[in-house]
């Protein structure tokens, strides 16, 4: 998508720090933190949200979590624990509309 700010990321148009990166997924640093560990991991592909992935998407998917496990254990938060969230839509806050997992850790989350 041509003026998607995370597809920009994606094709290096605009910075980012990346941290990971592979044939499908590229994972950064959030610019506005929330914890020690804030990581945003995306799909090269532009998906707006959750909702609009297809049946292609579902080998995609995987590779998503798995390259979230390989960005967990590089930022040394796989043996403690994280978060993983997803905001959907608009009632789900999302900012953003290209698809993207919030991997968040290095400090204590409330159960709920
Ligand atoms: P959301 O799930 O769509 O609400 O989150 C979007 C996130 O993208 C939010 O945490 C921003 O701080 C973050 N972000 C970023 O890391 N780099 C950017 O260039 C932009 C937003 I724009």
């Amino acid at each position: 998508m041509e003026d998607c700010i995370f597809c920009k990321i994606v094709r290096k148009e605009v910075p980012a720090e990346i941290v990971y990166e592979d044939e499908h997924v590229v994972a950064f640093k959030d610019i506005k933190p929330v914890a020690p560990v804030h990581i945003l991991v995306i799909p090269r592909k532009h998906i707006p949200d959750l909702t609009a992935i297809t049946e292609d998407d579902v080998e995609l998917m995987g590779r998503l979590h798995q390259a979230v496990v390989k960005v967990a254990e590089k930022m040394g938060v796989a043996e403690k624990g994280f978060r993983l969230v997803n905001n959907c839509k608009e009632e789900g806050g999302q900012v953003i509309y290209h698809l993207h997992f919030h991997l968040i850790g290095g400090r204590k989350f409330k159960e709920r």
